[in-house]
């Protein structure tokens, strides 16, 4: 699963970036700073069967902290987007080219209004703009991309016989699109509409809104202004908050309301602004926002899941007996059977069914829930 960081000039994406990753990426005050996409792997959060179970577990995919599993998703954070960018305006086309296999994503804004879409300083700049201008942008590039395949795909179903949402569907799975998702965009709009890129997009790459820099005194006003399901974040105050814990100032786990100063070496610029974190993003919003952005795109908007396989399930564990070892994440909706041959992709065809904590028998199209634990079963 990969996730795409998308956004305006200094917005604050890779701050976003590292603030779930801790990644050395360049961050500045100025368009641009990024060029190359900066790669990291982030992690959303759930809680782990271990504790229902009564065990404790030994993960290897994942991280386990106090019943919580953290499970990795990949996150892109690429140049930043301009008007004109399908056309190569800014880093245009490579920053679009960069995005092309993310299952969604994640589009920061500067709610403070201080940045205009360019990623020039503009006092009262109306941040919901940008919205508008990232969703124009991407859809015009898919729609560059798709027409042309329409085009070779319609003559290709005329001669072969074959159909069209097949054929459209193979000519776009460079960019991510399933064939499921060319059928449910074609239920809404035909393939020579206009509209087709824009459902199309909306189907297979969701994007979430992250309202960022809310820390600041002008993005409060500005974030009732932007709704459209937007979290209010401060990707600063994330990475202070994770810098200060890697460096043993505080206790904080990520995504929770409050933080605990366990040092005394603390100096008082560094009182200061963990005060001031406290005061105006934690105490007000709840949180960050950060690790509720990931959560929400993946378990709400990618309608993902986290399923456990495990090789002996009176154990719960693996053939090395380390319990509860993967986390897996995969879409609502998954069978039994897809799942096995997910994880097993070489004895995919041996697969007879699985075994539920219970010792339950559970068949090919039993579809999987939120916090299975299974053992899959093969013919010897
Ligand atoms: N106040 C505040 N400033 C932030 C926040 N997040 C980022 N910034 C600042 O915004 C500026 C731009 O941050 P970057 O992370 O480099 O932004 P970017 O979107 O990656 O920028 P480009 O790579 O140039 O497109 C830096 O000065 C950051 O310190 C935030 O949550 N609050
Ligand atoms: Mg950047």
């Amino acid at each position: 699963m990969l996730v795409g960081i998308v956004g305006c000039p200094n917005s604050g994406k890779s701050t976003f970036l590292k603030s779930l990753t801790l990644t050395e990426v360049e961050i500045a005050s100025y368009p641009f700073t990024t060029v190359k996409p900066n790669q990291g792997v982030g992690f959303v959060k759930t809680p782990c069967p271990c504790k229902k179970l009564g065990v404790s577990c030994n993960p290897q995919n994942s991280r386990c902290e106090d019943g919580t599993r953290f499970v990795p998703v990949k996150l892109l954070d690429v140049a930043g987007l301009v008007p004109g960018a399908h056309e190569g305006k800014g880093l245009g086309n490579q920053f679009l080219g960069d995005l092309i296999q993310a299952s969604g994503l994640i589009h920061v804004l500067d709610s403070s209004g201080k940045t205009n879409a360019e990623g020039k300083p503009e006092e009262g700049y109306d941040p919901s703009k940008t919205i508008g201008v990232l969703e124009y942008e991407i859809d015009e590039w898919i729609r560059d991309i798709s027409s042309k395949s329409f085009e070779k795909s319609k003559k290709l179903a005329e001669t072969q016989k074959i159909p069209i949402e097949k054929l459209l569907a193979k000519q776009l799975s460079g960019l991510g699109i399933t064939e499921n998702d060319v059928k449910l965009a074609m239920k809404k709009a035909s393939p020579e509409d206009h509209e087709f890129a824009s459902v199309l997009r909306g189907i297979s790459k969701p994007i979430l809104i992250a309202a960022n820099k809310i820390d600041l005194s002008e993005s409060q006003e500005n974030f009732e202004k932007i709704n459209k399901g937007a979290i209010p974040c401060s990707a600063e105050s994330e990475l202070a908050l994770r810098e200060a814990e890697k460096h043993g100032m505080i206790k904080y786990v990520a995504g929770s309301d409050k933080f605990e100063i366990v040092s005394d070496k603390l100096n008082e610029k560094q009182k200061q602004g963990l005060g001031f974190i406290k005061k105006n993003v934690l105490e007000k919003y709840g949180s960050t926002g950060i690790q509720n952005c990931l959560n929400k795109l993946v378990f709400e908007m990618l309608e993902q899941i986290v399923v456990y396989p495990v090789a002996n399930i009176n154990k719960f564990s693996d053939t090395k007996g380390n319990v509860l070892p993967d986390a897996y994440l995969v879409r609502r909706g998954t069978t039994l059977k897809e799942f096995a041959a997910k994880v097993h992709t070489d004895i995919a065809e041996s697969f007879i069914g699985g075994l539920d904590p219970e010792k339950k028998k559970i068949g090919a199209n039993y579809e999987l829930k939120d916090g299975d634990v299974i053992e899959i079963l093969f013919k010897k």
